[in-house]
Protein backbone atom coordinates (compact mmCIF):
# COMPACT_ATOMS: atom_id res chain seq x y z
CA UNK A 1 0.00 0.00 0.00
CA UNK A 2 1.48 3.22 -0.55
CA UNK A 3 0.30 6.75 -0.58
CA UNK A 4 1.91 9.77 -2.56
CA UNK A 5 1.63 13.32 -0.78
CA UNK A 6 2.23 16.47 -2.16
CA UNK A 7 2.74 19.57 -0.36
CA UNK A 8 4.00 22.78 -2.00
CA UNK A 9 7.67 22.25 -1.80
CA UNK A 10 8.40 18.26 -1.90
CA UNK A 11 6.74 15.22 -2.85
CA UNK A 12 6.41 12.62 -0.05
CA UNK A 13 6.13 9.30 -0.74
CA UNK A 14 5.24 6.72 2.11
CA UNK A 15 4.61 2.97 2.05
CA UNK A 16 3.02 0.85 4.79
CA UNK A 17 4.01 -2.49 5.61
CA UNK A 18 2.10 -4.39 8.54
CA UNK A 19 3.17 -6.96 10.26
CA UNK A 20 0.37 -9.50 11.52
CA UNK A 21 2.25 -11.38 14.19
CA UNK A 22 2.34 -8.34 16.15
CA UNK A 23 -0.14 -5.82 14.55
CA UNK A 24 2.73 -3.47 14.03
CA UNK A 25 2.96 -0.81 10.90
CA UNK A 26 6.27 -0.46 9.61
CA UNK A 27 7.17 2.91 6.42
CA UNK A 28 9.05 3.84 4.18
CA UNK A 29 9.14 7.19 3.75
CA UNK A 30 10.84 8.89 0.30
CA UNK A 31 11.34 11.78 -1.23
CA UNK A 32 10.70 11.43 -4.66
CA UNK A 33 13.21 14.37 -5.68
CA UNK A 34 16.18 13.18 -4.78
CA UNK A 35 14.97 9.16 -4.13
CA UNK A 36 16.49 8.90 -0.65
CA UNK A 37 14.42 7.76 1.91
CA UNK A 38 13.91 6.83 5.96
CA UNK A 39 13.02 3.52 7.46
CA UNK A 40 10.30 4.25 10.38
CA UNK A 41 9.96 0.95 12.23
CA UNK A 42 11.04 -2.04 10.82
CA UNK A 43 10.22 -5.27 12.29
CA UNK A 44 12.59 -8.72 13.06
CA UNK A 45 10.01 -12.17 12.70
CA UNK A 46 10.26 -14.00 15.87
CA UNK A 47 8.46 -17.44 16.55
CA UNK A 48 8.99 -17.84 20.54
CA UNK A 49 8.70 -21.39 21.01
CA UNK A 50 11.62 -22.12 18.34
CA UNK A 51 13.82 -18.98 19.30
CA UNK A 52 13.66 -18.58 15.88
CA UNK A 53 14.43 -15.01 14.16
CA UNK A 54 13.97 -14.31 10.69
CA UNK A 55 13.72 -11.42 8.32
CA UNK A 56 10.77 -12.05 6.19
CA UNK A 57 9.47 -8.59 6.53
CA UNK A 58 12.56 -6.70 6.50
CA UNK A 59 13.49 -8.66 2.90
CA UNK A 60 9.70 -7.50 1.89
CA UNK A 61 10.59 -3.83 2.68
CA UNK A 62 14.35 -4.26 1.10
CA UNK A 63 12.87 -5.26 -1.77
CA UNK A 64 9.90 -2.48 -2.17
CA UNK A 65 13.75 -0.33 -1.44
CA UNK A 66 15.64 -2.10 -4.55
CA UNK A 67 12.49 -1.77 -6.58
CA UNK A 68 11.92 2.46 -6.20
CA UNK A 69 15.70 2.68 -6.55
CA UNK A 70 15.62 4.10 -3.00
CA UNK A 71 18.39 5.27 -0.94
CA UNK A 72 18.27 5.07 2.99
CA UNK A 73 19.33 7.48 4.81
CA UNK A 74 17.79 6.93 8.00
CA UNK A 75 16.65 4.07 10.22
CA UNK A 76 13.74 5.53 12.65
CA UNK A 77 12.73 3.97 15.80
CA UNK A 78 9.96 5.55 17.72
CA UNK A 79 10.57 3.79 20.38
CA UNK A 80 12.19 0.68 22.28
CA UNK A 81 9.49 -1.64 21.48
CA UNK A 82 8.04 -4.22 23.77
CA UNK A 83 5.73 -6.03 21.54
CA UNK A 84 8.29 -7.14 18.43
CA UNK A 85 12.19 -7.59 17.44
CA UNK A 86 13.71 -4.13 15.80
CA UNK A 87 15.34 -5.16 12.27
CA UNK A 88 17.06 -1.84 12.59
CA UNK A 89 20.04 -3.86 12.48
CA UNK A 90 19.81 -5.92 10.06
CA UNK A 91 18.50 -3.66 7.71
CA UNK A 92 21.60 -1.03 8.97
CA UNK A 93 23.40 -3.83 7.50
CA UNK A 94 21.92 -4.46 4.60
CA UNK A 95 21.57 -0.51 3.35
CA UNK A 96 24.73 1.24 5.74
CA UNK A 97 22.35 4.07 6.99
CA UNK A 98 22.52 4.70 10.54
CA UNK A 99 19.72 3.73 13.34
CA UNK A 100 18.03 6.41 15.17
CA UNK A 101 15.96 6.95 18.28
CA UNK A 102 15.47 9.81 20.52
CA UNK A 103 17.99 10.45 24.26
CA UNK A 104 15.54 8.78 26.29
CA UNK A 105 16.55 5.75 25.55
CA UNK A 106 19.49 6.24 27.84
CA UNK A 107 16.65 5.75 30.66
CA UNK A 108 15.17 2.92 28.58
CA UNK A 109 18.28 1.02 28.56
CA UNK A 110 19.36 1.91 32.15
CA UNK A 111 15.70 0.61 33.54
CA UNK A 112 16.43 -2.89 31.76
CA UNK A 113 19.84 -3.01 32.66
CA UNK A 114 19.08 -3.48 35.89
CA UNK A 115 15.92 -6.14 35.24
CA UNK A 116 18.00 -8.33 33.07
CA UNK A 117 21.58 -7.87 35.35
CA UNK A 118 23.47 -6.41 32.51
CA UNK A 119 27.46 -5.87 32.93
CA UNK A 120 28.94 -2.64 31.41
CA UNK A 121 30.53 -4.70 28.80
CA UNK A 122 26.87 -5.71 27.61
CA UNK A 123 25.25 -2.48 27.95
CA UNK A 124 26.61 0.63 29.50
CA UNK A 125 23.08 2.38 29.12
CA UNK A 126 24.22 5.81 27.38
CA UNK A 127 22.77 5.27 24.00
CA UNK A 128 25.16 2.68 22.83
CA UNK A 129 24.24 0.44 19.82
CA UNK A 130 22.38 3.68 18.52
CA UNK A 131 24.51 5.60 15.94
CA UNK A 132 22.09 8.73 16.71
CA UNK A 133 20.63 9.67 19.64
CA UNK A 134 17.89 12.87 18.88
CA UNK A 135 17.17 15.74 20.78
CA UNK A 136 14.16 17.30 22.00
CA UNK A 137 12.81 19.10 18.55
CA UNK A 138 15.96 18.21 16.11
CA UNK A 139 15.78 18.76 13.03
CA UNK A 140 17.02 16.30 10.02
CA UNK A 141 16.93 15.91 6.53
CA UNK A 142 15.37 12.99 4.35
CA UNK A 143 16.90 13.92 1.06
CA UNK A 144 15.19 17.10 0.38
CA UNK A 145 12.65 16.43 3.47
CA UNK A 146 12.73 18.37 6.64
CA UNK A 147 12.11 15.77 9.30
CA UNK A 148 11.90 16.94 12.78
CA UNK A 149 12.08 15.22 16.09
CA UNK A 150 8.71 15.69 18.78
CA UNK A 151 9.36 13.96 21.94
CA UNK A 152 6.23 12.12 23.21
CA UNK A 153 7.13 10.34 26.24
CA UNK A 154 4.72 8.99 28.20
CA UNK A 155 3.71 5.25 26.82
CA UNK A 156 7.61 4.38 27.57
CA UNK A 157 10.67 7.46 28.39
CA UNK A 158 12.25 7.10 24.97
CA UNK A 159 8.50 7.69 22.71
CA UNK A 160 9.18 10.47 19.81
CA UNK A 161 7.08 11.36 17.07
CA UNK A 162 8.58 12.23 13.63
CA UNK A 163 7.36 15.06 11.50
CA UNK A 164 8.37 14.68 8.00
CA UNK A 165 6.61 17.33 5.56
CA UNK A 166 3.45 17.64 7.25
CA UNK A 167 3.27 13.99 7.88
CA UNK A 168 3.36 12.49 11.76
CA UNK A 169 5.15 8.98 12.61
CA UNK A 170 3.54 9.01 16.24
CA UNK A 171 4.46 5.57 17.18
CA UNK A 172 2.12 3.99 20.13
CA UNK A 173 1.52 7.55 21.49
CA UNK A 174 -2.01 8.16 19.60
CA UNK A 175 -4.14 4.92 18.29
CA UNK A 176 -6.74 5.58 15.59
CA UNK A 177 -9.37 7.55 17.09
CA UNK A 178 -11.21 4.38 17.87
CA UNK A 179 -8.76 2.83 19.80
CA UNK A 180 -7.77 5.67 21.82
CA UNK A 181 -4.21 5.62 23.24
CA UNK A 182 -1.30 2.97 24.07
CA UNK A 183 -0.81 1.69 27.49
CA UNK A 184 1.21 3.74 29.87
CA UNK A 185 1.91 0.51 32.34
CA UNK A 186 5.49 -0.46 31.33
CA UNK A 187 8.63 0.92 33.45
CA UNK A 188 8.40 4.59 32.72
CA UNK A 189 5.47 4.49 31.18
CA UNK A 190 3.17 7.03 32.57
CA UNK A 191 -0.66 8.86 31.63
CA UNK A 192 0.12 12.17 33.02
CA UNK A 193 3.23 12.19 30.82
CA UNK A 194 1.14 10.92 27.48
CA UNK A 195 -1.45 13.08 27.87
CA UNK A 196 0.78 16.24 27.77
CA UNK A 197 3.00 14.63 25.08
CA UNK A 198 -0.22 14.26 23.47
CA UNK A 199 -1.39 18.23 23.59
CA UNK A 200 1.88 18.93 21.90
CA UNK A 201 0.48 16.46 18.98
CA UNK A 202 -2.82 18.39 19.28
CA UNK A 203 -1.09 21.66 18.89
CA UNK A 204 0.17 20.41 15.16
CA UNK A 205 -1.85 22.18 12.06
CA UNK A 206 -5.51 19.94 11.54
CA UNK A 207 -4.71 18.65 8.65
CA UNK A 208 -1.50 16.77 9.84
CA UNK A 209 -1.44 13.43 8.82
CA UNK A 210 -0.93 10.71 11.40
CA UNK A 211 0.53 7.48 11.06
CA UNK A 212 0.19 4.87 13.38
CA UNK A 213 2.60 1.92 14.50
CA UNK A 214 -0.08 -0.26 15.84
CA UNK A 215 -3.26 -0.81 14.85
CA UNK A 216 -5.73 -3.95 17.08
CA UNK A 217 -8.75 -3.81 14.65
CA UNK A 218 -11.45 -3.29 17.39
CA UNK A 219 -14.53 -5.31 17.12
CA UNK A 220 -12.85 -6.92 13.64
CA UNK A 221 -12.73 -3.74 11.95
CA UNK A 222 -10.79 -3.60 8.91
CA UNK A 223 -6.90 -2.31 9.59
CA UNK A 224 -6.54 1.27 10.03
CA UNK A 225 -2.96 3.39 10.04
CA UNK A 226 -3.34 6.93 9.02
CA UNK A 227 -6.05 9.46 10.34
CA UNK A 228 -5.22 13.07 11.23
CA UNK A 229 -4.67 16.06 14.29
CA UNK A 230 -8.52 17.09 13.67
CA UNK A 231 -9.86 13.63 13.35
CA UNK A 232 -7.99 13.30 16.75
CA UNK A 233 -9.13 16.15 18.43
CA UNK A 234 -12.77 15.27 17.23
CA UNK A 235 -12.81 11.44 17.71
CA UNK A 236 -10.30 10.18 19.94
CA UNK A 237 -11.90 7.73 22.33
CA UNK A 238 -9.63 8.24 25.25
CA UNK A 239 -8.32 12.15 24.22
CA UNK A 240 -10.17 14.41 22.47
CA UNK A 241 -9.62 18.66 22.05
CA UNK A 242 -11.29 18.94 25.55
CA UNK A 243 -10.50 16.40 27.16
CA UNK A 244 -9.13 17.04 30.62
CA UNK A 245 -6.16 15.19 32.40
CA UNK A 246 -7.38 13.52 35.19
CA UNK A 247 -10.37 12.20 32.99
CA UNK A 248 -7.65 10.57 30.48
CA UNK A 249 -5.20 9.67 33.33
CA UNK A 250 -8.14 7.80 35.19
CA UNK A 251 -9.29 6.32 32.01
CA UNK A 252 -5.93 5.03 30.52
CA UNK A 253 -5.05 3.50 34.27
CA UNK A 254 -8.40 1.70 34.67
CA UNK A 255 -7.75 0.13 31.25
CA UNK A 256 -3.88 -0.67 31.57
CA UNK A 257 -4.85 -2.60 34.75
CA UNK A 258 -6.71 -5.17 32.62
CA UNK A 259 -3.89 -5.63 29.85
CA UNK A 260 -1.38 -8.51 30.31
CA UNK A 261 2.33 -8.39 29.52
CA UNK A 262 3.01 -9.08 26.01
CA UNK A 263 3.92 -12.28 24.69
CA UNK A 264 7.12 -10.95 23.81
CA UNK A 265 8.47 -8.35 25.80
CA UNK A 266 11.62 -10.08 27.11
CA UNK A 267 13.26 -10.78 23.58
CA UNK A 268 11.77 -7.92 22.43
CA UNK A 269 13.39 -5.07 24.90
CA UNK A 270 16.71 -7.31 24.85
CA UNK A 271 17.14 -6.51 21.88
CA UNK A 272 15.31 -3.67 21.41
CA UNK A 273 17.52 -1.61 23.68
CA UNK A 274 20.46 -2.85 21.53
CA UNK A 275 19.36 -1.11 18.58
CA UNK A 276 18.23 -4.91 16.67
CA UNK A 277 21.38 -6.41 17.63
CA UNK A 278 21.00 -9.61 19.21
CA UNK A 279 22.10 -10.30 22.79
CA UNK A 280 25.96 -10.64 22.66
CA UNK A 281 26.85 -14.77 22.00
CA UNK A 282 28.10 -17.06 24.61
CA UNK A 283 31.07 -18.94 24.22
CA UNK A 284 29.30 -21.62 21.97
CA UNK A 285 28.54 -18.73 19.42
CA UNK A 286 24.73 -18.89 20.16
CA UNK A 287 22.69 -16.12 21.51
CA UNK A 288 20.44 -16.59 24.41
CA UNK A 289 17.56 -14.70 25.72
CA UNK A 290 16.87 -13.89 29.74
CA UNK A 291 13.79 -14.13 31.76
CA UNK A 292 13.61 -13.08 34.71
CA UNK A 293 11.56 -15.83 36.93
CA UNK A 294 9.36 -13.99 39.35
CA UNK A 295 7.92 -16.95 41.85
CA UNK A 296 4.15 -15.69 42.71
CA UNK A 297 2.94 -16.38 46.35
N1 LIG B 1 -1.51 -8.67 22.87
C1 LIG B 1 -0.38 -7.89 22.43
C2 LIG B 1 -0.39 -6.58 23.22
C3 LIG B 1 0.71 -5.68 22.82
C4 LIG B 1 0.69 -4.36 23.61
O1 LIG B 1 0.63 -4.35 24.86
N2 LIG B 1 0.80 -3.27 22.87
C5 LIG B 1 0.95 -1.98 23.46
C6 LIG B 1 1.78 -1.10 22.54
S1 LIG B 1 3.45 -1.67 22.53
C7 LIG B 1 -0.38 -1.31 23.75
O2 LIG B 1 -0.42 -0.15 24.05
N3 LIG B 1 -1.48 -2.01 23.69
C8 LIG B 1 -2.74 -1.40 24.01
C9 LIG B 1 -3.82 -2.37 24.10
O3 LIG B 1 -3.55 -3.57 23.92
O4 LIG B 1 -4.92 -1.93 24.35
C10 LIG B 1 0.90 -8.68 22.65
O5 LIG B 1 0.93 -9.57 23.51
O6 LIG B 1 1.88 -8.39 21.97
FE1 LIG C 1 5.00 0.27 22.10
Amino acid sequence: MSVLHTNNQHNVLIEMFFDQDSSTFSYVVADTHSKRAAIIDPVLNYDAAAGAVSTEGADTMLAYIAQQQLSIDWILETHAHADHLSAAHYLKQKTGAPVAIGEGIKKVQQTFKVVFNLGDDELTAKGDYFDKLFTENETFAIGELKAQVINTPGHTNDSVSYLIADNLFVGDSLFMPDSGTARCDFPGGDAHVLFRSIQRIYQLPEQTQIFMCHDYQPGGRELKYQTSVAEQKAHNIHVKADTAEQEFVLKRETRDKTLAVPRLIYPSVQVNIRAGQLPIAAENGVSYIKIPLKVVQ
